[in-house]
């Protein structure tokens, strides 16, 4: 039990080299998933039944340490869910920044032949609590890898995407980790498929008055703060961490299902404070996590051509044994950015690099889509969203998120064709490519929208579709990049507004960033549909204060209008590489 400055204890185990007179750095982990370990032999572990990856650490010789953090399994004190930097304002509170301080402090005092040098790593909330240790960190700590960190639970990452709320996720990762202080909870969900529990639960209201009773702080959050405001401000690592103070590896997969920009929008604000070239980024074609995978080669039906969790873990060490052991040379690439499609590593001096140019790919009033203009002066596409029957975000049935067999991690790479027989996804297709196309860096989407009711959500698709003669993957509609925006935020996300019956206007949609060749003989397709269900919650679409205490009444039917002419296009900006 591992005392902090305000003398609340935190559970810490400590597994240091045997037989040896050496001394070795720190390696930490930090976490509210439980940190306890069975050691089989007495006091013993061998290093190749260290958890994850480590046991390439292990066999060189590294001190590893896992803790507890705050309220959660045994360690003491109050669990919050992705505490403020609050010591950045006030000086005597603490925080995740500050116990990580007291941690390293009291391991170079008390835990022998340690060299004076400690490293933290960690994957998604390990990944943020890495993060802000090396927020005004403890000297000793030399360097840090931050991966799948979120950095705003409102405009992205596990809780919102641009303000929509994700419905089965908040609702399941509340419930996991503030239901029992020393346990991961399951909610209790009858068998069979989620979508109709969730659609069955009606308005968000229900959360709290069957289910929550107002137990779970996170939710009771969600209900109190649906815009973004000071709450959200607080929490984001965009306004507390502005710059790198030690060495930095950011890791991040271009399909996680939780935090999918957190690495990327961190990265990219402290490179722009980076004069001691402090801050790397790397990207691969991953799922949440999926690095930390053995001989991880391929997602869900989608290959990618060699081991990329090999790559990424001889990369780390090498990272934290020159950090910390003073081992190997110095160079670390700026950006190593996997590509998808031509499933290479691509090695970047800038990310995005800066010789992407952007071009507009139009959608088509004849529901195509091209990099042409579009031909007539005014068009639209109309598609009725009816919240009584929602797009589902992937093949149902939805099993609960981290059951055994859930299919939630491979979602984002999922085969698009499961809904082109709806009518309420609206779907524009290219010519066949004669030569490669590639994009890398950031894609936006500039969709000219109306609707017939006072609020709406949008979700656009940049797919590759495979050509038919695909061996593995015919007609394959794999998706390069998708995003939602509630439409209430398109003038700010502090500032909801509701939508004038029949008004177009211009909603700009981050589709973040992406690294991929599309191959000849492969089309471009676009998709567009105003409901991705239950992994967001349903938009009312009658424009009310706060969604999470709609009426079901509020839940109206609306007719979307997608504009496509010259006068007011809807386009995708590409970043293109020639
Ligand atoms: N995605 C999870 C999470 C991270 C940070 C905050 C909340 C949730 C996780 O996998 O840890």
């Amino acid at each position: 039990m591992v005392p902090t400055r305000d003398g609340t204890k935190l559970y810490t185990v400590v597994l240091t080299p045997e037989n040896t007179h050496a001394s070795y750095p720190f390696l930490i982990h930090r976490t509210p998933y439980g940190s306890a370990m069975s050691v089989q032999d007495g006091n013993s572990i061998s290093t190749d039944k260290l958890p994850g990856y480590l046991s390439i650490y292990g066999k060189e010789g590294y001190i590893f340490v896992f803790q507890d953090i705050r309220g959660k399994f045994k360690s003491e004190g109050q669990f919050e869910m992705n505490r403020p930097l609050y010591h950045l304002t006030d000086a005597t509170r603490t925080d995740e920044s500050t116990d990580a301080y007291d941690l390293v402090d009291w391991l170079l005092k008390n835990i022998p032949q340690n060299n004076g040098k400690a490293g933290i790593h960690g994957i998604s909330y390990p990944g943020y609590l890495a993060l802000d240790a090396a927020v005004d960190p403890h000297p000793a700590l030399k360097a840090s890898s931050p991966q799948a960190s979120p950095t705003d639970m409102f405009l992205g990452d596990d809780f919102h995407h641009n303000g929509a709320f994700r419905l089965s996720y908040g609702f399941e990762y509340s419930y996991m980790v503030e239901n029992d202080k020393e346990s991961n909870s399951s909610f209790p969900f009858p068998a069979g498929d989620l979508y109709n529990w969730y659609l069955q639960l009606g308005s968000l209201q229900n959360v709290n008055d069957l289910y929550f009773k107002n137990r779970l702080p996170a939710w009771n959050n969600f209900v109190a703060h649906p815009n973004y405001d000071a709450f959200w401000v607080q929490q984001s690592r965009l306004t507390s961490v502005k710059k790198a103070q030690i060495p930095l590896l950011h890791v991040g997969g271009y399909y996680d299902q939780e935090d999918l920009n957190g690495p990327q929008i961190l990265y990219e604000q402290l490179e722009k404070n980076d004069a001691q070239n402090l801050n790397y980024i790397l990207l691969g074609p991953w799922k949440h996590g999926g690095w930390a995978g053995k001989e991880v080669s391929s997602l869900g039906k989608v290959p990618f051509g060699s081991n990329t969790s090999a790559y990424f873990q001889q990369l780390e060490k090498k990272w934290f044994d020159y950090w910390l052991k003073g081992t190997g040379d110095k160079t670390f690439t700026e950006a190593n950015c996997f590509q998808t499609g031509s499933n290479t590593w691509q090695s970047y001096g800038k990310w995005p690099p800066l010789q992407a140019n952007t071009r507009k790919l139009y959608l088509q009033a004849n529901k195509t889509c091209s990099f042409d203009k579009p031909g007539v002066k005014e068009a639209g596409i109309s598609y009725t969203s009816d919240p009584a029957n929602p797009v589902p975000y992937r093949e149902r049935p939805i099993e609960p998120t981290y059951s055994k067999g859930s299919r939630w991690g491979a979602w984002q790479v999922e085969d698009q064709r499961f809904v082109t027989n709806r009518a309420d996804v609206l779907i524009f297709t290219g010519d066949v490519l004669t030569k490669d196309l590639t994009v890398t860096g950031n894609i936006t989407a500039v969709v000219n929208a109306s609707t017939t009711a006072s609020d709406a959500d949008f979700v656009v698709k940049l797919i590759d579709v495979y050509p038919d003669s695909s061996k593995d993957m015919p007609g394959y509609q794999f998706p390069v990049a998708m995003e939602v925006f509630r439409g209430r935020f398109r003038q700010g996300f502090s500032t909801p507004m509701p939508f004038v019956s029949g008004k177009p206007e211009e909603i700009r949609i981050d589709l973040h960033q992406v690294n991929h060749q599309f191959k000849p003989g492969h089309r471009l397709m676009v998709q567009v549909q105003s409901s991705w269900f239950p992994v967001i919650d349903r938009n009312p679409q009658k424009f009310v204060p706060n969604i999470f205490q709609a009426n079901a009444a509020d839940y109206i039917s609306a007719k979307q209008t997608i504009h496509c002419g010259l006068l007011k296009p809807s386009y995708l900006e590409l970043p293109v590489i020639d």
